[in-house]
């Protein structure tokens, strides 16, 4: 995207101040953020394309982020730097589209940093305050939300999408691919077993985050403690148990998501420890216990589900993910499944420590 058409399109936003710069920002694999720094004491700002290809109905996203943010503000202490402010455009509208591309804004909060790797249990610990904390928030938020991208985390629904990838093959793949293939198979049974829970109930459902990856949450740049949680495109109903296997994860990696070097990747036990400690700080009163039961299977479940995604991205012929190789979800396909594999081996530690936590 050429600079001039970024300060166009930043221009039909109510920011304050001349605007100075407009650069990238993240690591996102689905929208395009940029950081719109403005003159003087004036506030810096996020501009943001929205993947509508993914978000088929942004309208009705930022619909949801307008109200949950409000309903959050409302609560704590410092509602500038606790919750995310959307900046409407001018005219008054939550989002501007642009040659057929939708853009929103929000105020850039100050002295704040995320970060890419929980390289520290502090961190870890904060990450797990931030989700629990977002959770508790919106406890008593009552408001239908739309649902942005349908049956998201229902493994049900991505069995659906599954079947019709592999039965259309559209990129001539999947042929070569049937021990990866056979890696999902040998657990469909076992993962609809668990979401046959949260369809009769026995597990709730609830306002939840559904992208707790680390870099979701922001932290105070000075205390290291978290403010809040970020990239709200995905709020929606669901339950509380994917937003902590997808926060275990990504947070308990020893390697990157799409390593290639496999050696290095596993789950970090004390990382698991210190995020569940740090959730459980604020959500122990209030999980049932279902939930509590299968907080440990929720990491299994959530890194299961995103081999398959990634895995059907490449059957696609990668219509999904930002990739910067040909085989690039290929390689993730085999990252996350050596983090399943390793969770797998370790799910009698992880739920004797949830088993303690609760208990304490
Ligand atoms: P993506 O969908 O691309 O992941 P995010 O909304 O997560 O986009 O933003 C990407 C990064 O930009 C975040 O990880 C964070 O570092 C930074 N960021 C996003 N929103 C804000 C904000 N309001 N204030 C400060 N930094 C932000
Ligand atoms: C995407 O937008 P981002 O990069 O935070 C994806 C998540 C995946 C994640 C994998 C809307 O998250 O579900 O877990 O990549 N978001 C969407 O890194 O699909
Ligand atoms: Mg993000």
């Amino acid at each position: 995207m050429n600079n001039e058409k970024l300060f166009q399109i930043a221009s039909l936003f109510a920011f304050e101040g001349e605007i100075e710069s407009i650069e990238p920002l993240g690591e996102g694999f689905i929208n395009d953020t940029y950081v719109v720094t403005t003159a003087g004491s004036s506030p810096n700002y996020i501009l943001q394309r929205k993947n509508h290809n993914i978000f088929p109905d942004v309208p009705a996203m930022m619909d949801n982020i307008a109200a949950v943010t409000a309903h959050i503000k409302r609560k704590v202490a410092d509602p500038m730097r606790q919750t995310l402010t959307i900046t409407p455009t001018r005219t008054g509208e939550l989002y501007a589209q642009v040659d057929g591309n939708f853009w929103a804004a929000c105020l850039f909060i100050s002295r704040s940093k995320s970060y890419e790797r929980a390289d520290t249990l502090a961190l870890a610990y904060q990450g797990g305050v931030g989700i629990g904390r977002f959770q508790s928030q919106l406890s008593d938020f009552t408001t239908p939300l739309h649902e942005t991208i349908k049956g998201f985390h229902n493994i049900r629904h991505r069995f659906e999408q599954w079947d019709a990838s592999v039965a259309a093959d559209a990129a001539g793949r999947v042929a070569e691919l049937q021990t990866e293939i056979g890696w999902i198979e040998s657990r469909r049974e076992k993962m609809l077993a668990f979401w046959s829970l949260v369809e009769d109930g026995t597990i709730p459902t609830r306002v939840t985050h559904n992208d707790t990856k680390l870099s979701n949450i922001l932290f105070d740049a000075d205390t290291d403690e978290v403010l809040c949680a970020i990239d709200l495109d995905t709020v929606m109903s669901s339950t509380s148990l994917n937003d902590f296997g997808d926060a275990i994860r990504s947070y308990t990696n020893t390697g990157a998501e799409d390593d290639r070097d496999l050696s290095r990747v596993g789950m970090d036990i004390d990382i698991f420890r210190a995020y569940a400690e740090g959730y459980l700080s604020e959500r122990k009163e209030s999980l049932t216990q279902s939930e509590k039961q299968w907080l440990a299977f929720s990491a299994l479940y959530i890194t299961y589900e995103q081999v398959l995604r990634f895995l059907m991205d490449y059957i696609d012929g990668d219509k999904y993910y930002k990739t910067t190789s040909a085989d690039h979800n290929l390689v993730r396909t085999h990252a996350q499944y050596r983090l399943l594999q390793s969770m797998e081996s370790q799910y009698d530690a992880m739920q004797q420590i949830v088993s303690e936590l609760v208990a304490e």
